[in-house]
């Protein structure tokens, strides 16, 4: 689909950090050609249609001479200002929270992730309701622009967008209670959970392929994952771990988004550590990384303090000294990696090792010979140093942390 971005530069300045960004998640939907990128100088944003009649009828001239089929407005735009840009130019608008929306709709591929999108979807819609939102009918999400059934029905729309939202909101939370039954079951077996987190494109996908030798995809794209996705990770000295891949963050990541995926960004809420992949090659590396920590925040995951280890990534793209880095940052807990050559990875494993390991301690427990299932229990989690057979059982030297002594006490 021949496509136009239009870019509004308001008093000369951009209104994103990262110019290219927006650019970027264009070509993350399926089927957009960017054709042309036009910046539009404006004095001042007009309140009903952004932009005022003479770059309105500008750009007119170029949707009809190249033959544009979808307009993205770099912009956070008011129901009004869209309704009324779309209605003068005949063309389909999205601006960037609509423009998010619809590459995740194309790219939810679990029940789960569907069901969020579409959740997102409507509470967007919900707030502009305009012709286009066909997704009703429709199992999946995707596209949810091609047409619609028309502004009349807006009274009956809004109710049967209630009802749907109820629906699947209801729907959500039975996912999340299963979710909650695999949690619960995987407690009972000696796992620790890390999450990966990031900024979109970072590298985490990347990460999770050689820390648990998969294939998942990672690409050049934004939102790649959706779906967040599991494995174990075996590390010498260290307890077994299930890492976990999820969606990347964004700046401005619509409050709709935010508030639907609450329930994937679940394994990072429960996980026991974290790990922040940052791409040190972007320009925008250290906003990224406020904003991954702002959207942390609202999520309610930085109040449990958990441990993060922030591995550097891309160190192939970008030439400084990690001593250089550092000081750069004053960070202690971070390690310089490159995904693409595996330069740094040992030292990762390490890192993760170290940080599971940091919070563990020494103590002596004992036994009776009928607590065998527990004993192997110790023995799986790798949590025994020394253990030796006495008359009427086993006393054993265990290093581990609050939170192994506690499974172990509600085991006992
Ligand atoms: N040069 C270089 N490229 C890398 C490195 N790590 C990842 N990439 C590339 O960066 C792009 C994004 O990588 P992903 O692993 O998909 O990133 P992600 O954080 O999972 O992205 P989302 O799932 O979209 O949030 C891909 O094209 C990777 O090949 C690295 O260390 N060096
Ligand atoms: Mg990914």
């Amino acid at each position: 689909m021949l496509t136009c971005i239009v870019r509004p530069i308001i008093n000369k300045k951009f209104i994103n950090f990262d110019v290219t960004e927006f650019t970027k998640l264009s070509e993350a939907l399926p089927g957009v050609v960017v054709e042309l990128e036009l910046d539009v100088n404006l004095k001042k944003v007009d309140p009903s249609k952004l932009l005022g009649s003479g770059k309105i009828s500008d750009i007119k001239t170029i949707i009809n001479q190249k033959k544009i089929k979808l307009l993205l407005v770099d912009f956070e735009l008011t129901p009004i200002q869209q309704r009324n840009l779309e209605k003068e130019l005949n063309i389909k608008i999205l601006d960037r929270t609509g423009l998010i929306l619809e590459i995740f709709s194309a790219r939810a591929l679990s029940r789960e992730g569907v069901l969020q999108v579409e959740l997102a979807h409507l509470n967007y819609n919900k707030s502009r309701l305009v012709r286009s939102w066909t997704h009703l009918e429709r199992q999946r999400g995707g596209m949810g622009f091609l047409g619609g059934p028309g502004e009349t029905q807006i009274e009956a729309d809004k109710r049967a967008i209630n009802l749907r939202i109820s629906q699947i909101k209801n729907q959500l939370s039975k996912v999340v209670k299963t979710r909650k039954i695999h949690r619960f079951s995987r407690d009972k077996i000696p796992f620790y959970t890390i999450a990966l987190v990031g900024y979109t494109n970072s590298g985490k996908s990347s990460i999770y392929n050689i820390l648990t030798n998969s294939t998942e995809l990672s690409k050049d794209m934004l939102f790649a994952t959706l779906d967040p996705k599991m494995k174990i990770i075996d590390l010498p000295f260290t307890n077994n771990i299930i890492l976990s891949d999820t969606v990347g963050f964004i700046s401005n990541l619509p409050t709709h988004l935010v508030e639907s995926f609450k329930a994937t960004l679940e394994e990072v809420f429960y996980a026991d550590y974290v790990l922040h992949v940052r791409d040190i090659s972007s320009t925008d590396f250290q906003n990224q990384s406020i904003i991954v920590y702002e959207i942390l925040e609202e999520l309610g995951i930085t109040k449990f303090n958990k441990p993060i280890l922030e591995v550097w990534n891309k160190k192939d793209l970008f030439d400084l000294s990690f001593s250089e880095m550092s000081q750069y940052e004053n960070k202690k807990n971070v390690v310089l990696v490159s995904a693409k050559t595996g330069e740094g990875i040992e030292e990762l494993k390490k890192k993760i090792s170290e940080l599971v390991n940091s919070s563990k301690f020494n103590e002596n427990i004992f036994l009776p010979f009928t607590k065998n299932k527990i004993r192997s229990w110790l023995f799986n989690k790798k949590l025994v140093l020394k253990e030796k057979i006495v008359d009427d059982g086993f006393l054993i030297s265990v290093f581990w942390n609050e939170q192994d002594k506690n499974k172990y006490l509600k085991l006992i």
